[in-house]
Formats: structure tokens, C-alpha cells, sequence
């Protein structure tokens, strides 16, 4: 990748931690030191000091059979356990848990004995369902208690959970039931989301009622139903149970039962690039250990005192690493919130930092841009000044929303942790740690204290400061999937052939290192495009158009070119200002010029279309290829996933 042009390598701000956040922060320098000297022995370190173990490890790390590792393989312990009971035997009982908030304006406040008494009811229903260690429980919830509720109660089991986002279809729920061989649904009426009530059951319903063709088998026993809209449901005798009618009557009594470290978790599922989704593996004491170690130090965390907010929704990994599991493990006190940013108005995210104090908030590129797009007057009415620090995850968050971020905020004051990980990796990989590391707006920067990670060229080897390729880690890692439910060989195909002889995991991402050694994030490898035989990173040219005033979000993709072999098209929405004054012509002559200067000739987009929304899928990701397909003119194609599926017809129409 040595022709890409290095425009985001010039960044030259750097944002150390003031010395009041440094003088109050758990991030200590030493463990860089003690992580480098001895990995292995540092995750054992972690591992005693995060996560109570019923029966101690003595072995940190099998990796006798790669790419199927076992770490702490001898040690047992109970997942849900450490969440909730230890917290309450060492005197934190009182200390709240969760402070939710609906979409209409309902609240709980729910203590960590609280939370570990319904935990307890839930599992004794759970286990009159006919659940057990091993079996596989589907999850279609709303943001609500009783979705991290059910995931511990499955935790508590053994047994393996499989969250699916409440805004997936009928048929996504269905591959997803089917795959797993689910043997109970836990579901809700309906959900709020924007003023009024979505129904959640009836696409259940329609999930087990569709076997196409005679092959399916029906695994599925029973489906739990927490009351949450109201809406009317249809209802099977045989098969259907209200959680109110079974979980206040169960015995609050329930002991934790010890499972081995590598009892499976959960399953999440992960849309491929083609073919069906991938289910993901978890297990329990390593992707525990890191997701509590992780918490801990990017978020310098102090559970007496802050309160922590992560936006993500259940059915997304990012919530359950950082609202489910994450948080809990450590003994901290956060937001759950059921409904969206702008709903009933576009400051409802900054009036909930303001009503619970909220101290650590970590959300998605996408909100922020949605947020900058809309100006500045917005949070600027709320009382900010609780914050301390802020996190980004999910895509790369380019220099300008990172600014913005810091500046209106985190007032100028907070650190930003850019976050780097995914599904597979469990927990967070790369990301600075803020009482240490002097931030730089857009990188990533460096691996986390016992994370080993390089970037290479297509052949395994190192590329240097100063240049680009694709991320690899090196090295195995606590909190790593264990394998793609059912199918070994497409987990060893997906992520370990392309380096097999090096033994490195290969992320699917491209990255760069800069002259001092910090990571930026180029966006994943198939997005990156090749035009006139450079290559050039989405990311990049995203960067540089939303660096315009007048553009609010950006997609960039590689359309076939018949002269370039590959041509830049741009996707830009505009800010009402720049909309009024301008003509959709006059944007792009704008626009591409920008770019040009800005990058390079090279970068200048052939196309800009000024369209009002973006493709995304629910974690909040733009989906490029079906931008694609619109550049080279086809058929749009599976839209499933998106978020709202109604935005392609009118990106296609805008276009046309
Ligand atoms: C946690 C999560 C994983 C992919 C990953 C990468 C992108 C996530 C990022 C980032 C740049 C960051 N990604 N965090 N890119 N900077 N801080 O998002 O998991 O949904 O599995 O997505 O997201 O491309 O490979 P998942």
C-alpha cells in the first residue's frame, strides 16, 4: 500500500491528559512494563485481580492446538456471580446498578441487590423452562432491565445466550434461532422507539411459524414474554409465558454454580461480507477477564463515584462487553436508556448526562456526526460539566467529529478514548489509556497492555512506521471467539489461513502506522479502493469531505471506471445552511475541489451526490456496498440489516 497518500498522517495535535486527570487516574505506566516482560503472566495477574475464580486456574494459556485456544482452562467460575453476588457479599449491595430511563420518560433505579435477586428468580424460571448448561436462548429484546437481566440469568446456567437486535426482521430471527437451536425465546410485547410502540412478538411468532421446507427442526420449547408495550399479542397456551406471571413468583434463592473457564457464553452474530451471518463464540472466563480489564483501565474507571454510560444497544457487541458485562463485573453504576438520541427532541442524550450525572459516555462516529450535523446549540443548553472522559468505537472517528467531540462535549477538557476492536476479538484491543497517553485526533494509537498487534503487508510482514497494510494480531488473547458456532472450518478459513505460517489472526481491516508508531484505521480491506493503481482508503477521502463546513456526513465508495479501473463516489449530506444557499451542482464542483487540495488529484471524487441519509445498519455502520451498487448502476441488494430500509429507495431516487 505504498502509493496511498499519507493526508491523515500530517495530524500534529496532541492532547495529553491534564495533570488533574492524570493525578486521580488508575492508569499506571507499569503495566505496559509487566504486560511486555511477561504476557502470560500478566493475564494471570489480571485475571486473579478482576474475576473470582471458584476453583483457580493454573494454567493461563493452552495454545497447543491453534487457532483454538484455551485460556485459564483448569480454573471454574460463574459468570453471572461475579456481576452480582460477590458485589453484594463485599457490602455494595445498595450501590445502584442501573439507572434506566424509557423512551417515554419511565425510570428504575435498581440496586446491585435488586438486580442479583432477579437475576436469581429469573435463572430458577429459566430452569423450570428446561434450560440447562449447554442450551442456547435467544434474546429479542428492547434496551429494558430485563435484557441484561435474562443474559445473566443464562450466564448463571451455563447455558449460551444469543442476543439478536430487537429491530431484525422475522427472517433474521429465524436463521439465528435455527442456527443455534435455540430452546427458548425470551421476547417483549413491543418496545418504544420514536413516540410509539414496535411490536416485538408477533415477528417471534412469525419466526417459529415459517419451517421452509421439511428439514427444519423446531427446537424451540417455550417463549418468555416481558409486558413492555402493552400492544396486543397473540398468544399459544402451550408454548407462551408472561415473565410477570412466573419470574416475582420464583424462589429468590439460587445458588451460583461453578462452570470451566472455557464454558461457552454466548453467540452473537455477525453479518459477513457474503453468505449467511457468522454466529460468533464466546466463552466465560477469558472474554470475562478482559472485558472487566478493559473497562477498568480505558475507562479509568472508579466505581464508588462515576457513573458510566455506553449508548450501544444489547444486540451489538459493544453492549455486551461494555453494558452488560463490562461494567457489571466491576461493580459500576450506569445508564441504560431504551430509546433513541432525538426522541422526543434532539437533546434527549445530553439532558440524560445532565440527569444522572453521567461521568464516562461511550458511543459511535455516526451519533457524533448526526449530533455535529445538527450544531453545537444543542448540547450547549445541557450541564455537561459532569463529564470526565468520552470513547468512541465502531468505525474510525475522523479528526474533525473528534474535535467537535472533545471540543463542545467534553469542553475542551475531556480525554477521548478511540477504541479499536470487534465481535471476534470480545473486547477491546487498541485504544490509548487516558491517564497515559497524550491523544491524537483519528488514530486509534496503540495496543492495550497485554494486546500484540502489527501491521503487515499480504505476505505477514511488518511494514514500518510510516506505512500501511493490513492489521494482524500476533498473538493470541484472552478475550478471543472460541470459533464460528457450527463451523470450524469457516473460523479457520475466515481469519487464520491468510497467515497461517505466521500464526497471526487476520482482522479483515486496514491500517497504517505513523512515524511514531500509532495506528490509524483504514476502514475495512474490502473498502479500500484502487484507482489508477493507487490505493486510497474511504476513510481518507471521508475524512477530508466532512473537514468541509458545509458537509455533515460522508460516504465514500470505488466504483468501476472503465479509464481508472476504479473511480471515487462520493455520498455527501449537507447542512441546512449550505442547502439553502447552493445548488446540488455547485456542492459538488465545491467538494471535489476540497478534496483535491486536501489529498491529492488522485483522491478527487468523479461523483458527488448530495443525498439526505445514509445506509446504516444498527451499530450504526455505513453499508457501503449497497452505496455501491447504486454508483455502478445495478440492483440494490440485501438490505436486511439496515437500519431503516426504506433509505435505499430514496438514496436511488435522489441519485437518479
Ligand atoms: C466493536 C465493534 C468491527 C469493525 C472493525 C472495524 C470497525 C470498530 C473501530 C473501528 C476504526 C475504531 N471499528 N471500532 N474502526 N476505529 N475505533 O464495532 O464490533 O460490530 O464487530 O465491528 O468495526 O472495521 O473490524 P463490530
Amino acid at each position: 500500500m505504498s502509493s496511498q497518500i499519507d493526508h491523515l498522517l500530517d495530524e500534529a495535535r496532541r492532547f495529553p491528559p491534564s495533570e488533574e486527570f492524570v493525578a486521580q487516574s488508575i492508569d499506571d505506566p507499569a503495566l505496559y512494563e509487566r504486560a511486555a516482560a511477561d504476557r502470560e503472566g500478566f493475564w494471570g495477574e489480571q485475571a486473579r485481580e478482576s474475576v473470582h475464580w471458584h476453583k483457580p486456574f493454573t494454567r493461563v494459556l493452552d495454545w497447543s492446538n491453534p487457532p483454538f485456544a484455551k485460556w485459564f482452562d483448569d480454573g471454574e467460575l460463574n459468570v453471572a456471580y461475579n456481576c452480582l453476588d460477590r458485589h453484594v457479599e463485599a457490602g455494595h449491595g445498595d450501590r445502584v446498578a442501573i439507572l434506566w430511563e424509557g423512551e417515554p420518560g419511565d425510570e428504575r433505579r435498581i440496586t446491585y441487590a435488586e438486580l442479583t435477586d432477579e437475576v436469581k428468580r429469573a435463572a430458577n424460571v429459566l430452569q423450570d423452562l428446561g434450560v440447562g448448561q449447554g442450551d442456547r436462548v435467544a434474546i429479542y429484546l428492547p434496551m429494558i432491565p430485563e435484557a441484561v437481566i435474562s443474559m445473566l440469568a443464562v450466564a448463571r446456567l451455563g447455558a449460551i445466550h444469543s442476543v439478536v437486535f430487537g429491530g431484525f426482521s422475522a427472517d433474521s430471527l429465524r436463521s439465528r434461532i435455527d442456527d443455534a437451536g435455540a430452546k427458548l425465546v425470551i421476547t417483549a410485547d413491543g418496545g418504544y422507539r420514536k413516540g410509539k410502540v414496535s411490536a416485538l412478538k408477533p415477528a417471534v411468532d412469525q419466526a417459529l411459524s415459517d419451517r421452509n421446507g421439511e428439514g427444519e427442526q423446531q427446537t424451540v420449547e417455550h417463549v418468555l414474554v416481558v409486558r413492555r408495550g402493552g400492544n396486543e399479542v397473540d398468544w399459544d397456551d402451550e408454548r407462551d409465558v408472561w415473565w410477570h406471571d412466573v419470574v416475582p413468583q420464583a424462589s429468590g434463592e439460587h445458588e451460583a454454580q461453578a462452570f470451566p473457564a472455557e464454558n461457552p457464553l454466548f453467540i452473537l452474530y455477525t453479518s459477513g461480507t457474503t453468505g449467511k451471518p457468522k454466529g460468533i463464540l464466546h466463552t466465560s472466563g477469558g472474554y470475562l477477564v478482559q472485558a472487566a480489564y478493559t473497562h477498568k483501565y480505558v475507562f479509568d474507571l472508579h466505581p464508588e463515584s462515576d457513573v458510566f454510560w455506553c449508548t450501544a444497544d444489547i444486540g451489538w457487541v459493544t453492549g455486551h462487553s461494555y453494558v452488560a458485562y463490562g461494567p457489571l463485573a466491576n461493580g459500576a453504576t450506569q445508564v441504560l436508556f431504551e430509546g433513541t438520541p432525538d426522541s422526543p427532541h434532539p437533546g434527549r442524550w445530553w439532558e440524560l448526562i445532565e440527569k444522572y450525572g453521567v461521568t464516562i459516555f461511550y458511543t459511535a462516529p455516526t451519533a457524533i456526526r448526526s449530533f455535529m450535523k445538527l450544531g453545537r446549540q444543542i448540547p450547549q443548553k445541557f450541564d455537561l460539566s459532569s463529564l470526565r472522559l468520552l470513547g468512541s468505537v465502531g468505525e474510525p472517528i475522523n479528526p474533525e467529529a473528534w474535535m467537535w467531540y472533545r471540543e463542545v462535549i467534553g469542553a475542551d477538557r475531556t480525554p477521548i478514548v478511540d477504541t479499536w476492536w470487534q465481535t471476534e476479538t470480545g473486547a477491546i484491543m487498541v485504544s490509548p489509556l487516558p491517564g497515559i497517553t497524550a491523544a491524537k485526533p483519528g488514530s486509534a494509537q496503540v495496543p492495550i497492555p497485554g494486546i500484540s498487534i502489527d501491521v503487515t503487508d499480504d505476505d505477514g510482514n511488518e511494514v514500518g512506521n510510516g506505512n500501511g497494510g493490513l492489521l494482524v494480531i500476533t498473538e493470541p488473547w484472552p478475550s478471543m471467539l472460541r470459533g464460528i458456532w457450527g463451523d470450524p472450518e469457516r473460523f479457520k478459513e475466515t481469519y487464520w489461513d491468510k497467515f497461517k505460517d505466521k500464526g497471526y489472526y487476520f482482522a479483515g481491516d486496514g491500517a497504517r502506522l505513523d512515524e511514531d508508531g500509532d495506528l490509524w484505521l483504514l476502514g475495512r480491506v474490502d473498502d479500500v479502493m484502487n484507482v489508477s493503481g493507487h490505493r486510497l482508503s474511504t476513510t481518507e477521502i471521508e475524512s477530508s469531505l466532512v473537514a468541509h463546513e458545509a458537509t455533515a456526513e460522508a460516504a465514500v465508495v470505488g466504483a468501476s471506471d472503465e479509464t481508472t479501473g476504479q473511480a471515487v463516489v462520493a455520498f455527501v449530506i449537507i447542512k441546512q445552511s449550505y442547502l439553502e444557499a447552493h445548488s446540488p451542482e455547485g456542492l459538488a464542483t465545491l467538494l471535489r475541489g476540497w478534496v483535491g487540495e486536501q489529498i491529492g488529484p488522485i483522491a478527487r471524487p468523479r461523483d458527488v451526490y448530495v443525498v439526505n441519509e445514509l445506509p446504516k445498519t444498527r451499530s450504526g455502520k455505513i453499508m457501503r456496498r449497497l452505496l455501491r451498487d447504486v454508483a455502478e448502476g445495478r440492483e440494490v441488494g440485501d438490505t436486511t440489516t439496515l437500519a431503516d430500509t426504506m433509505v435505499m429507495s430514496t438514496i436511488t431516487s435522489q441519485v437518479k
